[in-house]
């Protein structure tokens, strides 16, 4: 039943739609799957050699080690640090591109890219250690780009991001060994260690796996962000509209979809461009419709207010309306069904990435160096398919609603600290009086494992309800948009009290987005200033904070939830990561990591329940810094006008 799918509306019009021709999702799939294989689900399946597979019975009657000699706990451990090299793996990469795109435009080989935030180039300047006296902005760029990349190679020492972390965590990870020496061989050193005969520790093993971790939020991804701001400009508040009722019947509909902005950044601009514009009008269009799809959506959604068409379960979906005429993706993310699907109706798919190819698809293959050629080569094949559309198949939902996205670590907060001083000040003074129990960070992906939207949206109401400011990225932010929790209007209907009065103070909504996947690196600043403005502890463990990921599915959430553990941060999966197989691996995530990196996993399924323990964790931690009692009583919404310091 497409009801029983998704909470969407849009999306359960959408699968009716496919439902009656006949066309098969990425749920039906699932469905064909059932019942998945138990032996991956708990971890304990190996074909690391050859000597393999080898899988341990979970029942203890059957093989308890592999041919080797491997137990559960190694097995367990090693395949949960691939997912970690991976995950870490595919935001460096994607960090790793942006620093060649900086490099490409400073040394002026691309017309299409330039700096536009000056301020933060000179910042990260600052902090790579770059003498930026005397020297023009391609110059400093062109250092800044260089000095990223050596962060990748490097062999020794400390990534440069992780001195943003307070002191204390930083002693920390030289102390347990596990601060980060240089991203690539982080992650080199995790396929090495889980290589058939190597780390059988699974204690040390996940060590390592955190380590890769780090690499990766204050690493990889946080390059990524830092590098895009330089390159794109920094994100600032801006509004938009969310869901496939942002199709239009009478223009060109072009999805992009995927990770990186660094073309979808110049179709955007190509979009507006005269002579396409009139190509499109010569098709019979009224113009170019741009929407996004994952975390490129968040990302052109960020600084340039184009609309979200949907989330990732959503990317079938969108052809399914038969209103797409082009979808262009780069990496990440992109189902490979897409290909068969959009043979089902009039849409072009095109591929544009040397390292996402699709058989039979179009490729057109993206260089910097001629960035706004291939953009508008994109664009004018999507005009020319505009005539193909079969208009009695087109079926758009209705659905859309507006919303703010564009927070970061500089704008969410300078917001709070009135307009014109850059303070955390009240955001601290908020959790310290109890008008804020403290704030939540609900991100990640979709999965057809449960119901679309509905664990996040479900998570989210029961946290902000309970006085938590919430900050959401990539699949999460876009599910959060969709109902109206990232309207100032609509979202504060859903606070509590206190959240309420801050929001209609600054004019915020309870749930800030901060953009996409590698912008969860923004989660991490805004904790570390936290900790820095001071009157909350001294290490990020010490804050009244939560993570979840209630609905997630790819290597990259494994990743994400690992740094921000590793960062001190009680963290939910909705599904439980493939560990139940062992015992000892479980306990050491969701128990033993506590005491050791002051963050923990729970595995828990129910959203209302998961936002439970992220409270009671948050009361555990305001009650160890001797905070103030919470000013209002749970889910007390009934609000008075209320004068307020903070
Ligand atoms: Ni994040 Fe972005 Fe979405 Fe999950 Fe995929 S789009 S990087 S991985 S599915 S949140
Ligand atoms: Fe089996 Fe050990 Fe080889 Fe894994 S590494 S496949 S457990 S023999």
């Amino acid at each position: 039943m497409p009801e029983n799918r998704s909470i969407d509306p849009a999306s359960v019009d959408a699968l009716k739609k496919a439902k009656a021709e006949n066309i098969e999702t990425v749920w039906d799939r699932y469905d064909a799957m059932q019942p998945q294989c138990g032996f991956g689900e708990l971890g304990i399946c190996c074909r690391i050699c050859n000597m393999g597979p080898c899988r341990i019975d979970p029942f203890g009657e059957g093989p308890q080690e592999g041919v080797c000699g491997a137990n559960a706990d190694t097995i367990v451990a090693r395949n949960l640090a691939r997912m970690i090299a991976a995950g870490a793996a595919a935001h460096s990469d994607h960090g790793r591109d942006v620093a060649n795109t900086l490099i490409l435009a400073a040394e002026g080989k691309t017309d299409a890219y330039k700096v536009k935030d000056i301020q933060k180039l000179r910042r990260i300047a600052e902090e790579y250690g770059i003498n930026t006296s005397g020297k023009d902005d391609s110059k400093i760029a062109l250092e800044v780009g260089k000095a990223a990349l050596v962060e990748f190679g490097q062999q020794e020492g400390e990534l440069k991001f992780a001195k943003r972390a307070p002191q204390k965590r930083q002693e920390l990870w030289r102390k347990l060994g596990i601060m980060p020496r240089g991203i690539d061989r982080e992650i080199v050193e995790m396929m090495h260690r889980t290589t058939m005969g190597v780390d059988n520790d699974y204690k040390n093993i996940i060590g390592q796996g955190m380590r890769t971790s780090l690499t990766d939020g204050w690493g990889g991804s946080m390059i990524a962000t830092e590098l895009q701001d330089i390159l794109f400009g920094s994100p600032k508040p801006i509004r938009a509209n969310v869901n496939m009722g942002n199709l239009r019947e009478d223009e060109v509909n072009i999805i992009v979809h995927g990770h990186e902005p660094t073309l979808s950044d110049v179709v955007v601009a190509a979009s507006r461009d005269p002579e396409l514009l009139e190509l499109a009008k010569k098709y019979g269009a009224k113009g170019i419709n741009l929407g996004g799809i994952c975390c490129t959506a968040s990302e052109i959604l960020m600084r340039h207010g184009i609309p979200v068409t949907g989330n990732f379960l959503q990317q079938e979906l969108a052809v399914i309306t038969g209103a797409v005429d082009l979808m262009m993706v780069d990496v990440q993310c992109i189902m490979p069904s897409l290909s068969n699907i959009t043979k089902c109706y009039h849409t072009k798919l095109v591929t544009t990435s040397p390292k996402c190819k699709i058989p039979n698809v179009t490729h057109v293959e993206f260089h910097e160096e001629k960035a706004y050629e291939t953009a508008k080569e994109i664009l004018r094949m999507g005009i020319e398919n505009f005539k193909n559309r079969k208009k009695n198949a087109i079926q758009i939902p209705s659905n859309t609603k507006g919303f703010i996205a564009g927070f970061t670590a500089e704008t969410a907060f300078n917001i709070l600290g009135g307009r014109y001083r850059s303070t955390y000040r009240p955001l601290n003074d908020a959790i310290i009086s109890g008008r804020l129990r403290g704030a939540a960070g609900v991100v990640g992906c979709c999965n057809p494992n449960i119901k679309h939207d509905w664990a996040h949206l479900t998570m989210i109401k029961e946290l902000i309800k309970n006085d938590v400011l919430v900050v959401t990225t990539g699949c999460s932010a876009i599910a959060a948009a969709k109902v109206g929790l990232l309207d100032p209007e609509e979202g504060k209907r859903f606070a509590g009290r206190g959240l309420q009065e801050i929001c209609e103070a600054v004019g915020i909504p309870p749930v800030l987005h901060l953009g996409s996947c590698v912008d969860n690196s923004r989660i991490l600043i805004v904790l570390s200033n936290v900790v820095k403005e001071g009157g909350l502890g001294d290490d990020l463990s010490d804050l009244p904070v939560a993570g979840a990921a209630p609905e997630w599915m790819s290597e990259k959430a494994v990743a994400i939830g690992f740094y921000v553990v590793a960062s001190g941060v009680f963290t939910i999966f909705g599904t439980p990561q493939p560990v139940l197989g062992s015992k000892n691996v479980t306990r050491y995530l969701c128990d033993d990591l506590e005491k050791i990196v002051g963050g923990k996993y729970a595995f828990e399924a129910d959203p209302v329940k998961a936002a439970r323990l992220m409270i009671e964790h948050m009361n555990k931690k305001r009650a160890a810094l001797k905070l103030a009692p919470v000013m209002y009583e749970e889910g007390s919404l009934k609000k008075e006008k209320v004068a307020i310091s903070a």
